[in-house]
């Protein structure tokens, strides 16, 4: 269907993906100029700057549903904010300006801006909690794996539907102390943990992929902002993923209550932590296994974006050349 046939209150315009590489790429090369100097803060306000500055001048309606920064009172994209030029499609847009502030400051592989756009009310507005996730790769029967399984038994259901022995399962789970048992469990039950420090928007991207990233199996608990951005790009590349908020303070619940969650302990699926038309977009700050990351050149700054988009599965890669002093 031409874009012009989308009704202006609806969908996302195809030609809007492009516009979210040009926003990701900016992000990322203003926190890029921070890579290395152990200042988080100033990375993430760079790169939060910078992306509203550009979401300001897409032709769409657009209020932030995700934003960043509550739980560490970072420097905020903060939701509810609204952006563009305030003409075009109503759109709701979800931000990770900076994903992984701390691999920025400490210039160490996988950080990287990214952010999601799609049909009004399609993406869950949550507030900036912990989410326990769950995900795997495309090509499997439906539920699978799940929230409420043990992991011993995720990592059977998922090896048996491979047709290969559970020692050949790999688990991205990131390290942090709250998975220590986690961790035991999905290795007593013979498959191999990679930890990571940070990252797990791209640690769910990865189950996508097993062959090429050796990870089949998301689990743990990371951020629920994460969680609504990994969900998005899951739509599009396909695959399985269920989470569901931490409220666990009664400060939490009520947020989560504000935003409009009732059901607080609800497990949500991919179609419900992300529906309808959706486009992802992220640039590499660092370089990482999803993307390479800002390269500055004496005469031009290079950029590796990739932009996914659900209403087709497309998946395309971006290389950017663009000229120093314009940028
Ligand atoms: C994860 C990780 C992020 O937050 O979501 C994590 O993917 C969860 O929070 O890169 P804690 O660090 O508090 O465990 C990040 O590390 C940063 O937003």
């Amino acid at each position: 269907m031409a874009d012009t046939q989308i009704p202006a209150s609806r969908g996302v315009p195809r030609m809007l993906a492009l516009e979210l590489a040009r926003v990701t790429e900016r992000a990322a090369i203003a926190a890029a100029r921070l890579r290395g100097k152990g200042d988080e803060k100033a990375a993430d306000q760079a790169a939060v700057d910078a992306m509203r500055d550009e979401l300001n001048g897409l032709p769409v309606r657009g209020t932030v549903v995700i934003g960043e920064g509550e739980r560490d009172q970072a420097p905020m994209l903060f939701i509810g904010e609204q952006l563009g030029r305030g003409e075009g499609p109503e759109v709701d847009i979800a931000v990770d300006p900076l994903e992984g502030t701390t691999l920025c400051a400490k210039d160490m592989p996988g950080a990287i801006a990214v952010m999601a756009m799609a049909e009004r009310g399609s993406l869950l507005a949550a507030p900036d909690v912990y989410m326990q996730k769950i995900a795997i790769g495309p090509g499997y029967p439906a539920g699978l794996v799940d929230l409420d399984a043990s992991p011993t038994d995720n990592v059977r259901a998922l090896a048996r539907a491979k047709g290969v022995d559970p020692r050949q399962i790999t688990a991205l789970i990131l390290d942090r102390p709250r998975h220590a048992a986690l961790v035991s469990e999905v290795r007593e039950a013979g498959a191999a943990v990679r930890l990571i420090s940070d990252g797990d928007i791209a640690g769910i991207i990865f189950t996508a992929s097993p062959e090429e990233t050796g990870i089949d199996l998301y689990l743990g608990i990371g951020a629920a902002p994460e969680g609504v951005l990994a969900a998005a790009a899951m739509r599009c590349i396909g695959g399985q993923m269920q989470g569901r908020l931490i409220l666990d303070t009664a400060e939490r619940r009520r947020r989560a209550a504000e935003m409009g969650i009732v059901d607080l302990d609800r497990k949500y699926d991919l179609t419900d932590l992300a529906s309808g038309d959706v486009i992802v977009a992220a640039t590499g700050v660092t370089d990482g296994a999803l993307l390479r990351g800002v390269r500055f050149r004496p005469d031009r700054i290079q950029t590796e974006t990739v932009v996914y988009r659900s209403e087709a599965g497309t998946v395309r890669r971006i290389l950017g050349e663009h000229r120093r002093g314009l940028v």
